[in-house]
Formats: structure tokens, C-alpha cells, sequence
């Protein structure tokens, strides 16, 4: 016999023999007809009430990713500041386990981070924070200065330069240097020393800003401060770590942003170099 037969049977007898019925004439077929309205009213709101927890549990948001990956812990980073609860899914890069079906209909692109909630998938490491960020505003850390238009327009500016300046300058200095090892390569010097002019540039224009503010956007630390903190990491643990520490209001700005205790938390498993289990 079906298992939710075998439930239904044993409750409903369970209910027909302890729970007084309304009905004192059982033996009749009308009050058995009552009763048997009775309890399949209990049984059903029994099984409706369970079947909406499970959903409701169903619907804690699952997060995609590996532990060491910088996109995966730009958007973990972001779930710790707003105290969201998630299920975090580890996915095999090693394995290939992200260019294959299950995952390539998550993100046809074939890269982590993904992010579901319930019937939304989202991918691209930025939007999915944006979207955590606006969902949970009023819980934990407030990312994007809701309540203030103006400010919440310089968040979305520094945003924007973080994907179109810092990213593209720093990105493959931490590619060439622990990436291309890990796929058997040599990293390619001109490529890094390229960047590093490049990143440089950027940093001179940070450290100007950050003469003026205490964060990119202005004196509230945000999503556009949050979105630095898993490339930086690496590169600090590179040889040009200086191009940070020889501008003081850039390392200043560094040394805040990644002493919060949200990142401190994604940092410890940030270890490019060692295999995923
Ligand atoms: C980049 C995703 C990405 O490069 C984002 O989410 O921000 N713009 C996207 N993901 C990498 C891991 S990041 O450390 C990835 O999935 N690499 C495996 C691959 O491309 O095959």
C-alpha cells in the first residue's frame, strides 16, 4: 500500500476512535456520514497545513557556487550582510559539473554563481547581490541607501565602475597569477604587467575619492564597497599587494571593508590553489 494510505488510514482511525465527534448517533449512516465529513476535514487541514510548511521551506533561497570562487563569494558576502537565510550548493568546477545540463539550464553560460529563489533563477554575480540587496532592505546591513535617492545613485555609480574599470584591471593579474597555474599554465608576465598600469590608474582615482569620502559612494559603506572585496582579496596575497598598501587612503578603505565580520566569514574559504571536496 501506498505510504500516504497507510497515513491517511491510521489517522483517520486515530480520529474516529480519541477525538469526540459532534455527532452522538456513529451507528447511524448519517452520523456516520458526519463523522467521516469530520475527519476528512481534520485530515485535509492536517495534510494542507504540512504541504504549506514544506513549501514555505522549499522556498529558503539555494545558492549556487564554490567556496573559493570571487563571484560566489561577492554574493555570499552580500547574504552574510543581510542575515538572508540560504541553502549554499557546492558545484564541482573540477568536476565540470557547471557545463553540464542540470546546471547549464540554471545559467546556459555555464558559470557559478546561480541563485533561486523559488521560481526565480538568477545568475551574474552583480545582479543576483542586487537583488538580495533589495529583497532583504529592511534586515541586516543596508546595501543600498533605500531611503535616499541620491545616495542610493552614487551606490549604483561606483556599482558601474567596479564592473567597467576595477574589475577589467584587476581580474586577470588574479587570473594570470592563480588560475592559469591551476590549469597547468605559466602565468604571462605582460599580461600582468599590462593590468598592473591599468589598475594603477584606477587606484589613483580611488585614492582621491577616498581622500574626499570614507567608502566609494560616500560615508555608508554598500554594495558598491561589498562588489571590490573577493578580487582584492586575492590580489592582496600577490606580489603588487603594494599598488593597495602604497595608497594610504586606499589601504585604509581596504583594511575597513575587509575586516567586516560578513566577509571575514566567505574569506576563510576563499583558497584558490586547494581542490573543492
Ligand atoms: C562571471 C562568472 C564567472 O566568471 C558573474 O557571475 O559575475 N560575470 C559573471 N564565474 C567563474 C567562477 S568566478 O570565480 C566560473 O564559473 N568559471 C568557470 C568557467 O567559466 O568555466
Amino acid at each position: 500500500m501506498e505510504d500516504w494510505v497507510i497515513s491517511f488510514t491510521l489517522t483517520a482511525d486515530y480520529y474516529i476512535n480519541t477525538v469526540p465527534l459532534p455527532f452522538t448517533f456513529t451507528n447511524t449512516s448519517a452520523g456516520f456520514l458526519a463523522s467521516f465529513i469530520t475527519v476528512f476535514a481534520i485530515v485535509f487541514f492536517t495534510v494542507s497545513l504540512s504541504l504549506k510548511l514544506s513549501n514555505l521551506i522549499e522556498m529558503a533561497l539555494k545558492l549556487y557556487g564554490a567556496a573559493m570562487s570571487t563571484c560566489t563569494s561577492r554574493v555570499l558576502t552580500c547574504l552574510h550582510e543581510k542575515e538572508a537565510d540560504f541553502e549554499f550548493i557546492s558545484v564541482n568546477l573540477f568536476a565540470g559539473e557547471h557545463k553540464e545540463s542540470p546546471f547549464l539550464a540554471k545559467n546556459p553560460f555555464g558559470q557559478i554563481p546561480v541563485l533561486e529563489d523559488g521560481d526565480l533563477t538568477l545568475f551574474e554575480s552583480r545582479a543576483i547581490s542586487a537583488y538580495v540587496a533589495e529583497k532583504f532592505k529592511e534586515s541586516g546591513y543596508d546595501l543600498i541607501r533605500y531611503q535616499n535617492v541620491k545616495e542610493g545613485a552614487q551606490v549604483k555609480v561606483w556599482m558601474e565602475v567596479e564592473s567597467q574599470q576595477y574589475h577589467p584591471a584587476i581580474s586577470p593579474i588574479v587570473f594570470q597569477f592563480f588560475v592559469a597555474p591551476l590549469q597547468g599554465k605559466s602565468p604571462e608576465q605582460a599580461i600582468i604587467d599590462e593590468h598592473l598600469e591599468k589598475l594603477g590608474k584606477v587606484l589613483d582615482i580611488y585614492e582621491d575619492k577616498l581622500s574626499r569620502t570614507k567608502y566609494l559612494a560616500g560615508d555608508f559603506y554598500s554594495l558598491a564597497d561589498l562588489f571590490h572585496l573577493s578580487y582584492t582579496y586575492y590580489f592582496m596575497k600577490t606580489p603588487w599587494a603594494n599598488q593597495i598598501n602604497d595608497r594610504p587612503h586606499v589601504k585604509a578603505w581596504w583594511e575597513d571593508i575587509s575586516s567586516r565580520p560578513a566577509f571575514l566569514k566567505v574569506a576563510s574559504a576563499m583558497n584558490f590553489g586547494e581542490k573543492q571536496n
